[in-house]
């Protein structure tokens, strides 16, 4: 097989990506280890950023999300029994997010490609990323039980924190920094209305919670447990009690309980692999870099890294000039560091370290009291929250 592109994986980024170079005329094929059922079920981000939504448009994949998903226009941030609401539009100059889930988004970009793009093949493993400093690279796979090569004039490992395309690059030119977190987040969907109409992220002596919904029937909720918590530990009850208690107010706010339909814990790391390209090989999203989730940012930054990828490469075809992707990993990291030190911010803020003191304690409060009376603070996050510019 060949192709000018070869895309390990049909996580958001490869999909998108795969639907950004068809518009351009440039073809590709993805190639990903699961079925489609699983990839178009595995629960995940909640929040596509301004950007990530204005992207979505323009590829011609946003029908369904306007349709369906939520225009939110602010978050609440709560703590000491208090709520603040930060009001994303009059702080930003009109920004706003989107709640729609990445499962959404993956089923829109998989009926896109199936139906106008190039092939797209399940459970095709890569097994590794062969030549990236020939101007030949090659993906060998293992597909229907047989063993292939997919040669390519460029690969774009788009396979996740897991995928094997990140190994490709020599140890001597990897730098990787890296920060585990001793917490995770306790996710759980539910077959209720959401108790809120906005996002709500809870700082509590007991630990983070933060209300989150799917649709106006469902809402998604999480807790911060011990990072080797078992989800089968906790009972429905119990999930409803604790998140009750972390998310109470001196006012007339209530919790409404449902079903719970899902729950799993997910661990929380922050990690930049860098450089993000080498030779031939590019790597975009959770290949190149994890955050915490409490910043919304991990779906809306492999977003940007392929669209980075698409232009630079558009840019080579239509003008012979490398400039642009020979600038890939720095453009990305820039963009990636800020939402590694927001997500950083977000995290430590909101989250009890079982290590604290109660110095520190206090300086969360006074870091929230401060984004709540300061216009300059308040705007920061908003900001940050909205997302930062691509490329
Ligand atoms: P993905 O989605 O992990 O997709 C990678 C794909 O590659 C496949 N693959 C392979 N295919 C072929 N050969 C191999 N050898 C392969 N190895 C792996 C995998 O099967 C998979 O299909 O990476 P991608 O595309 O970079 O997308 C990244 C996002 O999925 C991730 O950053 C977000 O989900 C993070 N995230 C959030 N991001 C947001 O922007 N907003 C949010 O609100 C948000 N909330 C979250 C989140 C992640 C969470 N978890 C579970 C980690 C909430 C949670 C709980
Ligand atoms: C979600 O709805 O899954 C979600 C929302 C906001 C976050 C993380 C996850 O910060």
């Amino acid at each position: 097989m060949r192709t000018t592109v070869g895309i390990i994986g049909a996580g958001p980024a490869g999909l998108l990506l795969a639907r950004l170079l068809h518009n351009a005329g440039i073809d590709s094929v993805v190639l990903e280890s699961r079925d489609r059922a699983y990839v178009e079920q595995r629960q995940r981000a909640g929040i596509l950023e301004q950007g990530t939504v204005d992207v979505l448009r323009a590829a011609g994949a946003g029908e369904r999300m306007d349709r369906r998903g939520l225009r939110h226009d602010g978050i609440e941030l709560r703590f000491d029994r208090r709520r603040h609401r930060v009001d994303f539009p009059r702080l930003t100059r009109g920004r706003s997010v989107m709640v729609y889930a990445q499962t959404e988004v993956c089923k829109d970009l998989i009926a896109l490609q199936l139906k106008e793009g190039g092939p797209l093949l399940f459970e095709a493993e890569a097994l590794a990323v062969e030549g990236a400093e020939s101007d030949r690279p090659a993906v060998r796979f293992r597909h229907g039980g047989r063993e292939d090569v997919l040669e390519c004039d460029y690969v774009v490992g788009c396979d996740g924190f897991w995928g094997v395309a990140r190994k490709a690059v020599p140890a001597g030119l990897s730098r990787v920094f890296e920060r585990t977190y001793p917490f995770g987040w306790l996710g759980i969907l539910a077959d209720v209305a959401p108790s809120h109409d906005e996002l709500v992220y809870a700082r509590h002596d007991r630990g983070f919670a933060l209300l989150s919904m799917r649709s106006p029937s469902v809402s998604r909720l999480y807790l911060q447990v011990p990072a080797d918590t078992d989800a089968e530990t906790w009972s429905d009850e119990e999930i409803w009690d604790e998140l009750e208690r972390r998310l109470e107010t001196d006012d007339d706010w209530t919790l409404r309980r449902g079903p719970i339909t899902q729950k799993s814990v997910t661990p929380m790391r922050s990690y930049v692999h860098e450089p993000m390209r080498h030779g031939r090989l590019f790597l975009a999203g959770d290949a190149a870099h994890i955050v915490p989730p409490t910043g919304a940012k991990g779906l809306n930054l492999a977003v940007g890294d392929v669209v980075t990828f698409a232009r630079a490469l558009t840019h080579r075809q239509e003008t012979g000039s490398t400039e642009l992707l020979d600038a890939y990993s720095a453009t990305c990291l820039r963009r990636v560091w800020q939402a590694e030190r927001f997500s950083y911010d977000m995290t430590t803020m909101l989250h009890r370290h079982p290590e604290a003191t109660p110095f520190e304690e206090r300086l969360q409060l006074a870091r929230l009291d401060r984004i709540a009376s300061c216009r300059a603070a308040e705007t920061d996050l908003a900001e940050g929250y909205t997302g930062f510019p691509i490329g």
